[in-house]
């Protein structure tokens, strides 16, 4: 039997090495794990459980550096927490339910908003391989509009294999291309939809590397550009003046072998940053609203967060 450490440990490493990743899964994972340690450590009174706790949760947020669903997740689920032991461990145990649930409801609900924009013959290129994008996508399939979608391969982890696999499964029409050819093919393309691992206050996205590629490319096509985005991904911290961290990857993911070069470096940063400029609408559980709404959003819906922040 492992000890409630080495759970969550195993929990944060495989979210560090991508076996659990995309954003919402992320922050699920990381906040299921929380609530399985809470309520298998024995501390003996409530200080030990919030030092714990505390640690856990930090080990859970530095796995990977750029997903804010990580730290809003783990914000929502150690808020609030009671006054003794037992109650502060049933609490934790319920936002954490409640985090997933509700995150669950939003992927569902996104879906049926911005599938309202997706017209029957619509031809919809996807980037990397986000959950709730594909709710949309799948949402407009299942109300029988004739759609097909043109996937990238998203180098250099191949996210679009996982995406084509699952709308093969789904049944749906779908063209893989290279990241490179999205300039070719953006013609024939009516939206792009992708998701979303950050939304900062100014409405800017920070998503999968060659993201912001792909709206120039739209901007320039004139086609629109679409993020999917629950609430939990906009970013609090960037009202507060801060800039998203980059996270950077293994270069041995770019080129094995790599390390046989004398005067050859890998740099591989794993997300980009697309300015708002060049998004036409941000679908939010809440509603489909144009980027600069953004600060809005973290205000109302992640309002709280700003409590203790401001000095
Ligand atoms: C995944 C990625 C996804 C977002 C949104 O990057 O960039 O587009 O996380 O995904 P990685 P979802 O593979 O490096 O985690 O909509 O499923 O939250």
């Amino acid at each position: 039997m492992k000890s409630p450490m080495e759970d969550l440990l195993d929990t944060a490493e495989k979210i560090r090495s991508m076996e659990i990743r995309g954003a919402a899964l992320i922050g699920r994972a990381a906040a299921r794990a929380l609530k399985e340690f809470a309520l298998s450590i024995e501390p003996s009174d409530l200080a030990e459980f919030n030092a714990e706790v505390g640690q856990a949760a930090d080990i859970l947020l530095n796995t990977r550096p750029t997903a804010v669903s990580l730290a809003n997740a783990i914000r929502m689920v150690m808020r609030r927490r009671g006054d003794d032991l037992e109650s502060a461990r049933r609490s934790l145990a319920e936002n954490a339910d409640d985090f997933v649930e509700r995150s669950l409801l939003a992927v569902e609900r996104i879906g049926e908003i911005g599938s309202r924009r997706v017209r029957d013959g619509d031809v919809i290129l996807t980037h990397c391989n986000s959950s709730v994008a594909l709710s949309i996508i799948k949402t407009a399939f299942d109300a029988g509009k004739d759609i097909k979608v043109i996937a990238t391969e998203s180098r250099p982890r191949y996210q679009g294999h996982l995406t084509i696999k699952t709308l093969d499964g789904w049944g749906i029409t779908t063209e893989l291309v290279v990241d490179s050819a999205v300039r070719t093919v953006i013609n024939e393309v009516d939206e792009v939809i992708v998701g979303a691992d950050v939304i900062t206050a100014n409405g800017s996205l920070v998503n999968k590397i060659g993201t912001s590629q792909i709206a120039l490319a739209a901007h320039e096509a004139r086609t629109s550009f679409m993020v999917a985005a629950e609430t939990y991904k906009f970013s609090p911290e960037t009202m507060m003046g801060e800039l998203v961290p980059i996270e950077m990857r293994a270069a041995e993911e770019v080129y094995p072998g790599i390390s046989e070069f004398k005067h050859v470096r890998v740099r591989n940063p794993a997300f980009d940053v697309t300015p708002h400029q060049y998004i036409d609408v941000i679908c939010t559980e809440v509603g489909a609203i144009p980027p600069e709404m953004s600060y809005l959003v973290i205000k109302e819906m992640l309002g709280w967060e700003m409590e203790g922040r401001i000095k």
